[in-house]
């Protein structure tokens, strides 16, 4: 044990000088070697307090989160930690959330991925009230469909990197229905964070790994402007430790642990992978899928999930974390520690990957539905010191940027990115069938959040059965609050 203690403390000596070029080494050796609680012999050692059962009370208040070791951030969260508690609720059984404010700004909890009525869904221009200022508000509905949600803020931050989805405001939502979804020897949430953004000029772009993609939106003359703000970070967590500075999850041999991974962030897509092991994807956006399949490297959008389970076939002690060495070493990533192994973690470069939905889904093309609307995204650089707006269909939020659905009717939306940068794109309220993008027609996944690739087009069909105003935007934060949204309103 003691010896285990000690790896690890080196190893977290490692990654913070990697990550930070500090004198942050020579304080950690002076750190006890742990950092929280040990964990509690018959639970999983990852993951964060769960509540369950018909009624949920939150708490939003400022919070520390100890990534590390001489690494405390001041945020805010729910319950006093971030990520919140995971609330795991049962489909088709009403619920109520009690929200308590205790911070002195209105705030909205955003149930992700839920069909739920607009009153409670969690968005200003939804018309859900906001929970005051030092003040209480309940949302009661009925969750569906059963998978892995989410709940996070969705109030506009602005300039503001202490606001909205800049902070810890975030948590697992899993709603329980039916259907067992297998047997795992184990199952851990693993919500991918960042911390401390920072405005920027240079475009993060690391998430349109196919050089050889199609790039069919891309204009044929460029917009050459000064390019305005865009933000970023370089510290990085899983839940609420950077990489190893938490307890390791701890395998056995032959062991399939089913992963929940959540990518909230409010800035920048990210891809995980465990080097000599593969992932088992199930569900994408917590939503099983056709054609389960095994891959090398996972990528999530910010907002997305994934559900993979993995088979613990190579004994030793590995590191679980983004391929890019700046993030993994900035503390994106977790210590994978199979029984009896005491050695360093590892991490091996994964084989070259593109990361591709349609492989989950079912061949075929969808039959063209009734109605299609076309949304064009479009950059408009605006130059130092000011951000970067965003238009759909050439105006910004809230300007003319209104579609109406008509009740009942399925209708196909197409997504014309041409900007450089790819958006995940996010319907509130309803659920999105992809059936074409990457140049490839697929059916069968079903999404709430869709990366629509640099240059790159998609296309998503849903049914306008959910009435009330419903929300449709980027989940980059400050794409949408510099006008990357739109609002879909019921005929
Ligand atoms: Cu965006």
């Amino acid at each position: 044990m003691v010896e285990a203690s000690m790896q690890r403390r080196d190893f977290l000596r490692l990654a913070g000088v990697a990550a930070a070029g500090t004198p942050l080494a020579a304080q950690q050796m002076q750190m006890p070697p742990m950092a929280g609680m040990p964990p509690i012999p018959g639970t999983p050692p990852v993951g964060m307090p769960e509540l369950s059962g018909a009624e949920f009370n939150l708490r939003i208040a400022p919070v520390q989160v100890e990534l590390a070791p001489n690494r405390i951030i001041s945020t805010i969260g729910y319950n006093g930690t971030s990520p919140g508690p995971l609330l795991r609720m049962k489909e088709g059984v009403p619920v109520t959330v009690n929200v308590t404010n205790d911070t002195d700004v209105p705030e909205y909890v955003h149930f992700h991925g839920l069909l739920i009525p607009s009153d409670v869904d969690g968005a200003e221009v939804e018309g859900t009230p906001f929970v005051p200022p030092h003040g209480k508000r309940s949302y009661k509905f009925t969750p569906t469909p059963a998978g892995t949600r989410w709940y996070h803020t969705h109030v506009m931050a602005m300039d503001d990197l202490h606001r909205g989805g800049y902070t810890g405001m975030f948590g697992f939502l899993v709603v329980d229905g039916a259907n067992n979804p297998g047997k795992y020897d184990q199952e851990h949430y693993l919500a991918l964070r960042d911390w401390e953004p920072y405005f920027t000029n240079t475009l993060m772009d690391n998430d349109d790994l196919d050089p050889l993609a199609a790039k069919p939106e891309k204009p044929a003359v460029l917009d050459t402007r000064p390019p305005g703000l865009e933000v970023t970070a370089d510290i990085y967590s899983i839940n609420d430790k950077a990489l190893g500075a938490g307890e390791p999850i701890r395998v056995k041999p032959g062991e399939r642990v089913l992963f929940h991974f959540l990518n909230a962030s409010a800035i920048e897509s990210r891809h995980l992978a465990l080097p000599g092991h593969k992932f088992n994807v199930v569900a994408l956006d917590g939503n099983p899928v056709p054609t389960p399949a095994a891959v090398d490297v996972l990528m999530l959008g910010p907002g997305e999930r994934i559900d993979a389970w993995v088979a613990m076939t190579q004994p030793g002690v590995w590191i679980l974390g983004a391929p890019e060495d700046p993030v993994r070493e900035g503390g994106l990533g977790i210590v994978i520690e199979y029984a009896n192994q005491r050695r360093t973690p590892q991490w091996v470069t994964p084989p070259r990957s593109v990361w591709d939905y349609t492989i989950f889904g079912k061949p075929g093309v969808v039959p063209a539905p009734a109605e299609k609307l076309d949304m064009v995204f479009e950059k408009v650089p605006r130059g130092a010191g000011k951000f970067n707006s965003f238009t759909v269909n050439g105006t910004v939020f809230p300007r003319e940027q209104e579609f109406t659905l008509k009740q009942g009717t399925r209708y196909r939306l197409t997504f014309h990115n041409r900007t450089d940068d790819s958006h995940p794109m996010h319907l509130h309220r309803h659920q999105l069938e992809l059936v074409e993008i990457y140049g490839k027609a697929t059916s069968g996944v079903i999404k709430d959040t869709v990366v629509v690739p640099t240059y790159g087009r998609a296309s998503v069909d849903f049914t306008a059965d959910q009435p009330g105003l419903t929300m449709f935007h980027c989940h980059i934060q400050h794409h949408m609050d510099y006008g990357f949204k739109a609002l879909l309103r019921y005929a």
